[in-house]
């Protein structure tokens, strides 16, 4: 199978730590020359963003949320969820609260990370419900997410990717504060995560690549 992604992508960085949890061979590949807008890309993803798989049989599954889903569902051990439908329901929420109401606001925040086109409105709006995702998310996790028979869960693949792209995107915008910091069960677990053998590692090179692209994207705009 071929994964289209970039190294800095958090959201392809989802899709590796299944991978690794299931001993799965993915061969990544970055989007065509011309970008995720390309004719060529929109071909095969007209939502026009990275992570893609390609299945062997050629089938193009987007959304890294669904990639995971179809990993899980054709590679069924190790099992990335837990046994239990009441503790699958926990793990699977954690994933929504994250996509929905801290992921969206983030990315929102994207065309204002640029000081000289930052509208200061919508950034206080958007950092106001993305402190509420994360107080959501926080909640749902007073006590700890159930494990899998995988050495991760489904949401140990989102939520680090996750935590850590807000971090980067709180520290492009300026944000002083540490927006994990009134919430000790995130603190909890990002710190283990970090540390955790099989997701530390994606995490590392998810910051070694992204200190190459911003290397890149200032020597371009000098
Ligand atoms: N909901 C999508 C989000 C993916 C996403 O935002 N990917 C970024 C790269 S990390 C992207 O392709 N951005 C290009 C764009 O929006 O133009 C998923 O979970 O796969």
């Amino acid at each position: 199978m071929r994964l289209i992604t970039t190294p800095e992508s958090p959201f392809g960085a989802r899709v590796l730590i299944a991978a690794r949890a299931k001993q799965l061979e993915l061969e990544c590949v970055r989007p065509p020359a011309g970008g995720v807008k390309s004719a060529e890309y929109l071909a095969l993803n007209p939502i026009g963003k990275i992570p893609l798989l390609i299945t062997e049989t050629g089938e193009a599954i987007p959304e890294s949320e669904s990639i995971l889903n179809y990993l899980e569902a054709r590679f069924l051990m190790p099992s990335l969820l837990p046994n239990l439908p009441e503790q699958r329901a926990r793990v699977d929420v954690a994933i929504r609260v994250v996509d929905l109401y801290i992921m969206a606001p983030v990315i929102r925040l994207f065309p204002h990370l640029n000081p000289a086109t930052r509208d200061e409105r919508t950034v206080e709006n958007e950092l106001t419900r993305w402190k509420q995702g994360l107080a959501s998310l926080a909640h749902f996790m007073k006590t700890p997410l159930p494990k899998a028979d995988a050495a991760v869960s489904l949401a140990d693949c989102v939520l680090p990717p996750s935590l850590h792209l807000s971090a980067r995107i709180a520290r492009m915008l300026g944000v002083e504060e540490d927006l994990l910091e009134p919430h000790e069960p995130l603190l909890e677990y990002y710190a283990r995560m970090q540390d955790h053998s099989l997701v530390g590692p994606v995490l590392d090179d998810l910051t070694a690549a992204q200190t190459i692209y911003d290397a890149k994207a200032a020597r371009k705009s000098h």
